[in-house]
């Protein structure tokens, strides 16, 4: 029976351990933050995500997954280490390079290394590979090297690592094949061989083709608000969707994430005279914010000491992740401008950097606001009936995920607007 080490316990790192452990594989988790250890050995979680805790805890409880702070002998390492951007727009991939490192003094003739990480082509063979060679060992031939992206959408994780099909890229054939037994213990989609970098090409193309679909739904919605007629830019896209071969993404305040606002740059890195369309999705998804701001504070021109309740600081509807959240963007720059700005998110109970400013109940947050500013669809705000908002001083509403019933609203002496909807 197989022996994994995971290393990096995150929101890929974690589902896939208690994947492989639930598979009746041993498991030895490991995680450089302590804390993160402790919580997982105290039988909580840091990650919220939809069934994740239930399996965690089954398989640590029955030692199939055993949590550390540092690698051991396994025949498998797979590494699911985080890759940000630096502020230059380049991919720091020294949390990688540790992880091979802290493996070197366990790599054994035989064992099956795999990257997981979202990285920049080429990092498999021109990074991981020469670290692990360093032990003496040949990849290839003492011990095979894949790459295989992780392509779970969060809050859907646990299924989609089991349904989705699976890209393993070896450097040989041989290390490929070792990928393919390895995941089809559990996934249950197809399993797609290919060579390392093309491997990775392929997780990053998949981003930024989401990227730059919806940087062109929002410049179609941009579009709109300058037309400034009669348009309403979402059912033009809801008709347009119906042609066979059109599917345009949404419109929204910008994109957030770990994966989409960030990826594409590893392309731009990776030809910088080449990625033309690429930057300047990337900068349209991230002038969004800046956009929405324009828009609330035409909405709240004339009103004294306007107070906006900014609704939703994570990244997209029902999770509770907010990196790269165009959100938080959104209210620190409300902030600056000087409104009474307070925000409210089911999801996030502490946030030091807004301060007062972040409230912990709706009734808070609409308490004399003048304007309601939705800027994360969560399931609690969709159902927001306009009774609710009462407490409001002025009955004005900024919908940006285009989530509240425009009529219902209406009905109850609300003006709401959409962006890209000009009535
Ligand atoms: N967004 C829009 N308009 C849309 C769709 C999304 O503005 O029509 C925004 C969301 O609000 C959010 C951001 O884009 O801020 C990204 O959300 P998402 O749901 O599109 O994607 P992620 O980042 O949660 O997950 C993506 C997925 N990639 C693709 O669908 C190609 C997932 O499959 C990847 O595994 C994940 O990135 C990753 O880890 O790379």
């Amino acid at each position: 029976m197989k022996k994994i080490c995971v290393l990096g316990l995150g929101y890929i790192g974690l589902p896939t351990a208690s994947m492989f452990a639930a598979s009746n594989l041993d498991v030895i988790g490991v995680d450089i933050n302590q804390k993160i250890v402790n919580t997982l050995n105290n039988g909580e979680i840091h990650i919220e995500e939809e069934g994740l805790k239930e399996i965690v805890s089954r398989v640590i409880s029955a030692e199939k997954l055993i949590i550390k702070n540092s690698p051991e002998p396994a025949d498998v390492f797979i590494i699911a280490v985080p890759t940000p951007i630096l502020p230059d727009k380049c991919a720091d991939l020294r949390a990688v390079a540790s992880a091979c490192e802290s493996i070197l003094p366990h790599l054994r003739v035989g064992n099956l290394v795999v990257l997981e990480s979202t990285s920049p082509p080429g990092t498999t063979i021109n990074l991981v590979k020469p670290i692990l060679e360093r032990s003496g060992l040949k990849a290839g031939q003492d011990f095979l090297l894949v790459y295989s992206p992780e392509r779970v959408l969060p809050g859907q994780i646990m299924r989609e690592l089991v349904e989705n099909a699976r890209v393993i890229g070896g450097i040989n054939d041989a290390s490929a094949q070792a990928g393919r037994d390895l995941y089809a213990t559990f996934v249950k989609g197809e399993i797609l061989l290919t060579d390392a970098t093309t491997a990775e090409m392929v997780k990053l193309m998949e981003n930024t083709y989401r990227d730059v679909n919806i940087a062109l739904a929002n410049e179609f919605s941009l579009l709109a608000e300058s037309i400034g007629i009669k348009i309403n830019i979402r059912e033009a896209i809801a008709i347009a969707n119906y042609h066979p071969r059109v599917k345009i993404l949404q419109p929204g305040p910008g994109v957030g994430g770990h994966c989409i606002a960030v990826d594409p740059w590893f392309l731009v890195e990776a030809a910088p005279d080449k990625a033309h369309l690429i930057r300047q999705a990337r900068l349209i998804n991230d002038n969004m914010p800046e956009n929405i701001v324009q828009i609330a504070a035409s909405m709240v021109k004339g009103i004294l000491e306007p107070k906006i309740a900014c609704l939703g600081l994570t990244y997209k509807a029902d999770v509770d992740d907010v990196r790269e959240s165009p959100s938080i963007e959104m209210v620190e720059r409300l902030i600056n401008v000087g409104y009474r700005i307070v925000a409210y998110d089911p999801y996030v109970k502490e946030m030091p950097l807004l301060g007062d400013h972040l409230v912990l109940s709706l009734d808070l947050a609409l308490k004399d606001a003048d304007l309601l500013l939705i800027l994360v669809d969560h399931t609690e705000f969709k159902s927001l009936h306009p009774r609710q908002a009462t407490p409001m001083r002025s009955r004005l509403v900024l919908d940006t995920r285009y989530c509240i019933n425009k009529n219902l609203w209406k009905q109850e002496g609300f003006f709401i607007k959409y962006p890209g909807v000009i009535d």
